[in-house]
């Protein structure tokens, strides 16, 4: 880790010596110690797709008024995170960075400062910085505060989605990314292959059914692929070369993309000017100009057929 910032294409702490991509593991895995309205921040950044995670469980589950939202400046230099005024303004706590939330759980913390963050305003700490437990935690901790009966976990299919999200994790969600900081030939294809692979076995598997894990019932690990998804040709496919294919070009993902952007409050989480803004202007390493491309156009909205999948058997 410590060689990083010495490589000539530095990626910071969380480049390899050995030309791989390592995420650095999650430092705050807390539960909520109680479940109050008002007490507990989610501080995101909506250019994040672990951030983007949250915020459309937050958005489904209807616990919007229960749990406060906060937003960080797309844009990030080595300082970490920041609210830089306006809409990436802190209201709860006043800070100027994300670092500081860090600091105040845990002055010794040396470790990458990354969204997303649920922060307890009474205890003040991060009970949480991991998406992953994070949707967990909204989803079956703050339970008795939700508006909805959206269940993204339902008891029935949790080992399901679970074993398809751990899947998804590697090689998609993460694996964009492991191709995109590869520092040699031999780590990018080492990412980019399994990266499609599992895109070529879902594009079968959703030739037969419309979610993931259920025929009818969308789950965490659909809502988990869909931020992978949505930010696919607009940057993985250049930003992070993932450029064997582009989501528009296989169909039944294509479709499934469309479906899970239409549902009702999801398009207005997806803000792609931010997320190209993000990548494109915070990764000098492989993008050392930060030019924002114009494209791709993407129209999110077509019509879609997917409905007549959601009967069919698994
Ligand atoms: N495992 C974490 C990963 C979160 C993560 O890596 N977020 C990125 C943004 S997309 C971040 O905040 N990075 C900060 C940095 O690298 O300085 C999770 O799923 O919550």
């Amino acid at each position: 880790m410590a060689d990083a910032s010495t490589h000539p294409f530095s990626l910071g702490r969380e480049g390899g010596r050995d030309g791989r991509f390592h995420r650095q593991v999650s430092a705050f895995r807390d539960r909520p110690r109680a479940i109050e309205a008002g007490r507990y921040v989610l501080y995101v950044c909506r250019a994040c797709p672990w951030a983007h995670r949250a915020i459309i469980a937050r958005r489904l589950l209807g616990l919007e008024d229960a749990i406060a939202m906060a937003e960080v400046d797309p844009i990030r230099d080595e300082r970490g995170w920041a609210f830089t005024g306006g809409p990436y303004s802190d209201p709860f706590n006043g800070w100027s960075f994300l670092s500081e939330a860090y600091e105040a759980t845990d002055r010794r913390f040396e470790g990458r400062f990354s969204v997303p963050v649920l922060w307890d305003t009474q205890e003040r700490r991060i009970v949480n910085n991991e998406s992953g437990d994070v949707l967990r935690i909204l989803n079956d901790d703050f339970r008795p505060l939700a508006t909805t009966p959206v269940d993204l976990y339902p008891a029935d299919l949790r080992e399901e989605v679970e074993a398809l999200e751990e899947r998804l994790y590697e090689t998609v969600n993460n694996g964009v990314y492991k191709a995109g900081f590869a520092t040699t030939q031999e780590a990018y294809e080492e990412a980019v292959g399994p990266l499609f692979e599992t895109l070529d076995w879902l594009e079968d598997r959703l030739s037969r059914q419309r979610y993931l894990a259920d025929p009818e019932r969308i789950t965490g690990a659909d809502w988990r692929l869909f931020t992978t998804l949505v930010r696919f040709d607009a940057v993985y496919y250049l930003h992070f070369k993932c450029n064997r294919d582009r989501i528009v070009d296989l169909p039944n993902l294509w479709g499934y993309l469309r479906d899970l952007y239409q549902q009702p409050g999801i398009a207005d989480t997806v803000d792609l000017d931010a997320i190209k803004a993000h990548y494109y202007g915070t990764h000098p390493s492989i993008d050392p100009l930060g030019i924002v491309p114009i494209g791709p156009r993407i129209d999110f909205w077509a019509p879609h057929s997917r409905a007549a999948l959601g009967a069919a058997a698994v």
